[in-house]
């Protein structure tokens, strides 16, 4: 049997997916992204499903970019497959109904950069790097940088960075919003579990249409995102949530959703 890329942690809808290929820095190559593609197909259809949580194998790496080796070889029409089977696989992270959380443990270049983009939010250790190098490859990024960097950290820095190809640090991607959150490596660890523990507590359907509102909203012009706002806020009254969370502050008890 083959070893698994992606390891699954499930605790009570809360999915830990970790990229198990120490050996080449957790570099996506395309065994990877359909391994990970069956386990977002899996996971859409998780009624259960309360957030999700990102990581890579090891102390080094988060992902050190696409497989330069796989890659190496390609025609156009080759890479061309490549990039459309990744950004396939990483929308569909990116449009799961849940928080989705980067755990960016090390290096996170290229197409590693790309897949942390895609997350809700990141969370870095104190040693991660960050970085679009395609330029020095040769290459442009191909798992969405030119596209999602910009939407994160503003067109001016993207540029800078898919343009010069350097790398920066986690105190740099946190200064320019490309993470949430910088901390020492050995706390990253209690990070998820706080993490999980304060997702696990909170309204899952309102989790969701917080995710909905936000991702959606932005593709549309403000009164239209507001329309939905509206829309999303009055479904949460046809909940039980929302009686359970508020009864719950009246009575002065933690809410049981
Ligand atoms: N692909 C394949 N193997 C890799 C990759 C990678 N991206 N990164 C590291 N490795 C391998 C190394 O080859 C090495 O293997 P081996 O032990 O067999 O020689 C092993 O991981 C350990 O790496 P290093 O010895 O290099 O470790 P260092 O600590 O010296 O350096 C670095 C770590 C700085 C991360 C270095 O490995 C590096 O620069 N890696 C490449 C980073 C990079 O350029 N990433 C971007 C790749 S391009 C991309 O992601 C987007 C492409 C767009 C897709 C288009 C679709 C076709």
């Amino acid at each position: 049997m083959s070893e698994k890329l992606i390891e699954i942690d499930d605790r009570d809808g809360i999915v830990r997916l970790t990229i198990t290929r120490p050996k080449a820095l957790n570099a996506l190559n395309s065994a990877v992204l359909a391994e990970l593609e069956a386990v977002l197909t899996d996971l859409e259809k998780r009624d259960d499903l309360r957030a999700v949580l990102i990581t890579g194998s090891g102390e080094k790496s988060f992902v050190a970019g696409a497989d330069i080796t796989e890659m190496r070889e390609k025609t156009p029409e080759e890479a061309r497959a490549f990039a459309s089977q990744a950004l396939r696989t990483i929308k569909r992270l990116e449009t799961l109904p849940v928080p989705v959380v980067a755990l960016v443990n090390g290096f996170c270049l290229g197409g590693g950069c790309e897949l942390a983009l895609a997350c809700d939010w990141a969370v870095a250790s104190d040693n991660a790097v960050f970085g679009q190098p395609e330029v020095l490859l040769g290459v442009i990024p191909g798992f969405g940088g030119t596209q999602r960097l910009p939407r994160r950290v503003g067109p001016a820095m993207a540029l800078d960075l898919v343009t010069t190809g350097r790398k920066i640090d986690a105190q740099e991607a946190l200064r320019i919003g490309l993470v949430n959150r910088v901390m020492p490596q050995a706390e990253l660890e209690a990070y998820a579990d706080e993490l999980t523990k304060q997702l696990s507590g909170n309204g899952p359907l309102a989790v969701r249409g917080a995710k909905l509102a936000v991702h959606d909203g932005m593709e549309q012009d403000l009164d239209s995102a507001l329309a939905l706002e509206t829309a999303l806020f009055a479904f949460c009254f046809a909940s039980d949530e929302q009686s359970e969370g508020m009864s719950a502050f009246v009575e002065k008890r933690k809410p049981n959703f």
